[in-house]
């Protein structure tokens, strides 16, 4: 049989995505197309998935233009709970100053921030049982601050002193928590979320009432891990949130390579039959609402829910880049969804619970206690002033009973360091 004729057909060729801003450039969002604050109706928590499609391309927004809560997703909190949440992010945004500077300061290896997006890991966490289990990635420091982890401890694992109970073997901001239901932050992209969905699982087997939270950021739901997960998820419908922090980008790559051109990231949950709500993400009450719906949902036996939050990375990934390089500077300032610590606290003016007098005052306060917190960390040693774990440590706390060759090694790393310090170690190493 001939070959059929293909002349008339243009050349394959593939699609490169390209973000619309550079640096220079004037950034507009106005083609976003940013739903009112309120109109977007809440299902049921026991709805099928089916008959809710239409919120995984929506946005759930509770704080309208004059910051006043609105729509059937305002979550109805006290004027304490109002308030104890505003002071969280703050003192995460105040916590991740204090950090960012010790890094150029030359205390710390390496730092990241979450500023702009401190309502998807604060208000989450408030809407989360004490006991339910976070999967965090590296951008939910809030989470330790809303369930009251002692802020030393954070200081001393990013100093990697003497007083890091983790010995110097994470990454400065890769924290753990058990008793805070806290696992510790993996540097593998998307790593805990087969984690979140196994953990869940296992607590629905053993017919206990917790459930499971994951965060991770859009650019890594390109991973295997997270579409494996997913798929545990649906099938067992295991009482799981797994959390989608869409902040634009991933380092230098936009949104876009990880699919976001295409649809939404919430949609990734309709071609899994899975619940899927897309949330302001910078709207502190409707990241409450949302995680609150999702838990109530998970904790019925009604399954798993997938959320977007549609937020913005206000600052660079981590210390360690420049996005003046990558991306146009106008784009912080134009975000159409403000600032998520701003909005809450003219939410709380607006009901006159709050004003700009205490706001000032608390900033202060808050900025004092990290730094006085901080100071007390420095007795226990930066990064580079010898107070560290001692040298030996690292072979340690693997196995029971260190194996032979480890010991081989640690023995010919402790006589090389002798010899190359003949006048003793220095302080710290042992
Ligand atoms: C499996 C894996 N691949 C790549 C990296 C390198 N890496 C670290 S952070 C990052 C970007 C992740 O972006 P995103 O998931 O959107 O989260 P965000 O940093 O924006 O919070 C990459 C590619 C990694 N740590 N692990």
């Amino acid at each position: 049989m001939a070959a059929p004729d293909k002349s008339n057909l243009p050349p394959l060729k593939l699609h490169v995505p390209e973000p619309k801003f550079r640096p220079g450039d004037t950034a507009d969002f106005s083609g976003l197309g940013i739903p009112d604050a309120g109109v977007t109706p809440r299902p049921d928590e026991s709805a099928a998935p089916d008959d809710m499609r239409d919120l995984a391309y929506g946005l759930v927004r509770v704080l309208d233009d004059d910051y006043r809560a609105v729509g059937p997703w305002d979550p109805r909190l006290s004027d304490e709970q109002l308030l104890e949440m505003l002071r969280t992010m703050a003192l995460t945004r105040a916590f991740d100053e204090r950090m960012f500077r010790a890094q150029r300061q030359g205390k710390t290896s390496f730092y990241m921030k979450c500023t702009g997006e401190e309502a998807t890991s604060v208000a989450a966490a408030f809407a989360l049982d004490r006991e339910d289990m976070c999967f965090p990635s590296y951008r939910q420091q809030g989470i330790l601050f809303a369930r009251g982890y002692p802020m030393i401890e954070m200081m001393n694992q990013i100093f990697s002193n003497s007083g890091d109970k983790l010995k110097g073997r994470q990454l400065p901001i890769m924290y753990c928590s058990r008793e805070d239901g806290f696992f510790t932050v993996s540097g593998n992209l998307a790593t805990q979320y087969p984690q979140a969905v196994g953990w869940a699982m296992a607590s629905a087997a053993k017919g206990d009432t917790r459930i499971a939270a994951a965060w991770t950021g859009e650019g890594s739901t390109a991973e295997g891990d997270f579409h494996s997960a997913a798929t545990f998820a649906a099938v067992y419908n295991a009482p799981v949130i797994m959390n989608i922090v869409n902040n634009q980008w991933a380092i230098s790559s936009f949104s876009g390579f990880a699919g976001g051109e295409r649809t939404t990231f919430a949609a990734r949950a309709v071609g899994y039959g899975i619940a899927g709500l897309r949330v302001d993400g910078n709207d502190a009450l409707a990241v409450y609402a949302a995680t609150q719906w999702a838990a109530n949902r998970a904790r019925t036996n009604n399954g798993p829910t997938i959320i977007e939050y549609f937020t913005y990375r206000s600052e660079a990934h981590s210390t360690s880049d420049d996005p003046n390089g990558y991306r146009s500077a106008q784009e912080r300032e134009e975000w159409p969804l403000g600032d998520p610590i701003d909005r809450l606290k003219r939410h709380c003016i607006a009901k006159g619970i709050w004003d700009e007098e205490r706001h000032a005052e608390q900033d202060k306060e808050l900025a004092e206690s990290v730094r006085a917190t901080g100071k007390e960390a420095e007795k226990l040693g930066v990064l580079g002033h010898g107070m560290h774990q001692p040298f030996r440590t690292m072979f340690e706390d693997v196995f029971e009973d260190m194996p032979w060759h480890l010991k081989e090694q640690a023995e010919m790393a402790i006589a090389e360091r002798k010899e190359k310090f003949p006048k003793g170690l220095p302080r710290g190493n042992g």
